[in-house]
């Protein structure tokens, strides 16, 4: 159980990818809670529409469906309307929000074409409390939604049978610890304060691949990985994300870390420096969005920033716009704000 089973890799906000070893064991423990508690069966059809070179696609919902012995209905891309053709001979789907938010947009989308489906997980990526609600006006439905990382497969997950609270990512699986700190000192923090999420339990990895110094910063002593999300456990023991504390952003269920993005762009002619933000986006969830100040006597030119990382960057890491602006807001140590350009675009896709 502890033989490495998987290397994934994942990006890191310095721009250089880790490899996160994962061990039979980590994929046996979390395999086994999610059966248990999503009360996976052989019985099971799943639809099966995202990729699966992550963890959601690979070690989530095709693992278990092989370790149940269920069916799996394997398709080659996410399309609602396939997605709602098929949902008569399925029991279960997996997705990320965007999933989602394209299915409330199909007029079939109803009780009748769900009625079959026992049940329909969210995750990668937070699902909007309104479509939460949505969806269940629609069809009857609550989307179960839960929490999880490349480092430890998943942690929380919203009840089978009891309350799937929107807004929430539920309660930690079995065997799993969470708990929230401050994000200097790792005290432990009330229930209902806002600080660091941390994580313990048989899921979590063994470190990054030949990174032993990366890994030992990411655990505390008592063997907690901290994962860089943001948030807080209520009194009902229901686990809420708030933000990030690393500097992500996940478009579409798929991460994009801003250095190789800035870097990108700040290798171009006529750029001095960009900052990359994630911003509201309806069917995304985040819009990749670059900030660019021009070198002096240059002008920056939307589009053209936009096609010349075409060939350099995968397609879903390109920004969707490019906002030029003279300087970026910095605080008395220098640093970019990002938080104020987000609050300052925060409107730049849905009020379009
Ligand atoms: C496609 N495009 C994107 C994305 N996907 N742009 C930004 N972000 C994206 N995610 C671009 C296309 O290149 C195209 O560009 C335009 O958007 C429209 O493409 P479309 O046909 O709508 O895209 P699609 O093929 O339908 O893909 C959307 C998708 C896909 C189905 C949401 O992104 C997807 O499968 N995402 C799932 C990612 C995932 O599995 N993540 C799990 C990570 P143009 O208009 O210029 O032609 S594992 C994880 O996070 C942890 C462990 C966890 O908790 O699960
Ligand atoms: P990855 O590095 O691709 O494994 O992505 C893991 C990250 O996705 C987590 O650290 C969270 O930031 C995010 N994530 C996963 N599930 C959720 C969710 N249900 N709500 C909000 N964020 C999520």
């Amino acid at each position: 159980m502890t033989d490495h089973a998987a290397i994934l890799y994942t990006s890191g906000t310095t721009g250089r990818s880790k490899g996160a070893v994962l061990t039979h064991g980590n994929l046996a423990s979390n395999c086994e809670a999610l059966i248990e508690c999503w009360r996976f069966t052989e019985a099971d059809r799943l639809l099966h529409a995202l990729p699966i070179f992550h963890t959601h696609g690979l070690f989530v919902a095709a693992d278990m469906a092989i370790v149940a012995g269920a069916t799996m209905i394997f398709l080659d891309a996410f399309d609602p309307e396939q997605v709602l053709d098929l949902m008569g001979e399925a029991t279960v789907l997996m997705g990320v929000p965007t999933f989602y938010t394209r299915l409330l947009r199909s007029p079939r989308l109803s009780p009748g074409t769900t009625s079959g489906m026992r049940l329909f997980v969210s995750g990668s990526a937070p699902l909007l409390a309104e479509d939460h609600r949505a969806f269940t006006e629609r069809t009857g439905a609550a989307i179960l939604e839960r929490y999880g990382m490349t480092e430890m497969c998943m942690i929380t997950s919203n009840p089978y049978e009891g309350e799937r609270i929107p807004g929430s990512v539920g309660m930690p699986l079995r065997d799993v610890e969470v708990r929230v700190t401050d994000r200097e000192s790792g005290t432990l923090l009330p229930p209902g304060e806002i600080g660091m999420v941390e994580v313990r339990g048989p899921g979590v990895f063994e470190g990054y691949w030949q990174m032993p110094e990366k890994t030992a910063a990411e655990f505390r002593d008592d063997g907690f990985f901290i994962t860089g999300d943001v948030g807080l456990l209520g009194e009902d023991g229901y686990l809420r994300l708030v933000g990030r504390d690393k500097d992500l952003v996940i478009s579409g269920g798929y991460n994009v870390y801003p250095k190789e993005i800035e870097d990108a762009i700040d290798a171009l002619p006529g750029v001095l420096e960009s900052a990359v933000i994630g911003l509201p986006h309806p069917d995304l969830g985040e819009g990749v969005t670059a900030i660019v100040v021009p070198r002096e006597g240059h002008e920056i030119d939307p589009r053209a920033v936009i096609d010349s990382l075409a060939g350099r960057l995968a397609r879903y890491k390109q920004p969707k716009r490019v906002v030029p602006v003279p300087e970026l807001p910095r605080n008395v140590m220098g640093k970019v704000q990002k938080a104020e350009l987000r609050r300052t675009y925060a409107d730049l896709y849905t009020s379009a």
